[in-house]
């Protein structure tokens, strides 16, 4: 804790930290609460970020610099009042710069929106809402002058993915492949279909635009009232296809039971989230969406379970070193509930559809 406060003071805080504990239950970075003594001044978040994960880290905070600053603009534009509790603020330095390193970890501290809540579990009415504000955030960047980059690079690449996978298998570090023979199968036989993205995009039908890349329901703020105020977790904001925002987000939500739930046959897929997140989504990017991009949001649907089972998979294999694992088989037990997912998913691909036709 004291080596906390310590960096905490890097930063041109006001106020007098009284503590500093872990919040949030992100799997790559460890995020801090950090509360200050007195009551009229703010309380902040420190973020150690993952350097291992997220190489290029001046990189990182450049996006994030450039993003913000673009979504501020188009707040003061619209007259909105409260931009502080829209939009994340980060705290510079005492020398002026967006991160502290010291010595062996990069740092970054902003200020805490007070009075806000994040949820764990989604609603139609709460997924109508953020199918609504991911959809703006992609709508609001359309125009973003300033260049981004790919924090990770090919980050939501399917075939980059799969080559992962395969290389995993071929080292088999761990020696795990012999236990996982069925799993691979059944991947391998939607692989060439599950490449559709990166298909149409070597022949110019599908852009990238810049895209949030980790939509989750807790990484959206939400007021007491239940009112979205601002995305958080910006890490991943890069150029991408729509479809990742758009289908991670059902991946998780739409998914009535956790990511590494270990009961299987309780895994729905559930409509009423699917319906409401789609309508939010194509209410604030109807102006942009090309016909291509939205007949395929079904595929992308399908395609963020898959991906993510073939990253559980292939971290499984290589001996648990991307992500947090609580036992010895919890990224094995990720993958078989993405899979099985998945399949329920796939029982739905025409129904979807057939909604957007008629929509
Ligand atoms: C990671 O740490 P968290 O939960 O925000 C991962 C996502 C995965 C997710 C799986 C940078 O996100 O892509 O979908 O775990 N982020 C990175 O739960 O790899
Ligand atoms: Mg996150």
């Amino acid at each position: 804790m004291n080596k906390l406060i310590d960096i905490v003071q890097h930063f041109r805080i006001e106020g007098t930290v009284a503590s500093v504990m872990p919040i949030g239950n992100g799997l790559i970075n460890d995020t801090f609460l950090v509360q200050t003594q007195e009551n009229d001044k703010p309380d902040y978040v420190l973020q150690r970020i993952n350097h291992h994960i997220f190489t290029d880290v001046e990189l990182l905070l450049h996006n994030i610099e450039a993003v913000t600053n673009h979504l501020r603009h188009k707040l003061v534009e619209q007259g909105i009042l409260d931009i502080d509790r829209r939009v994340l603020h980060f705290v510079p330095t005492a020398s002026g710069k967006t991160y502290h390193f010291d010595g062996q970890n990069y740092w970054r501290l902003s200020v805490y929106i007070a009075n806000t809540i994040t949820l764990d579990e989604v609603t139609p009415q709460s997924s109508y809402d953020c199918g609504q504000a991911f959809g703006l955030f992609q709508k609001q960047l359309i125009d973003l002058k300033e260049p981004l980059g790919e924090t990770i690079p090919d980050f939501h690449n399917m075939e980059l993915r799969l080559t992962q996978l395969r290389q995993a298998v071929a080292n088999d570090m761990v020696k795990r492949v012999k236990e996982v023979g069925k799993e691979l199968e059944f991947i391998e036989a939607q692989a060439e279909e599950m490449c559709l993205a990166e298909q149409l995009h070597r022949q110019r039908l599908l852009p990238k635009r810049i895209c949030h890349c980790d939509t989750k329901v807790n990484n959206m703020l939400f007021d007491r009232n239940g009112k979205v105020l601002c995305i958080i977790d910006l890490d991943t904001v890069m150029p991408a296809y729509i479809f990742s925002d758009y289908g991670d987000f059902l991946r998780t939500a739409a998914n009535n039971q956790p990511e590494d739930s270990p009961e299987l046959d309780s895994i729905e897929f559930r409509w009423d989230i699917f319906e409401a997140f789609t309508r939010g989504y194509l209410e604030s990017t109807a102006s942009f969406l090309t016909p291509i991009e939205r007949e395929h949001l079904p595929f992308a649907v399908a395609l963020f379970p898959m991906m993510q089972a073939v990253r559980f998979l292939t971290d499984y294999l290589n001996g648990d070193t991307y992500y947090k694992i609580q036992y010895p088989e919890h990224n094995l037990i990720r993958t078989r509930n993405q899979l099985r997912y998945f399949q329920q998913i796939e029982t739905y691909r025409k129904r979807m559809s057939a909604f957007l036709c008629n929509l």
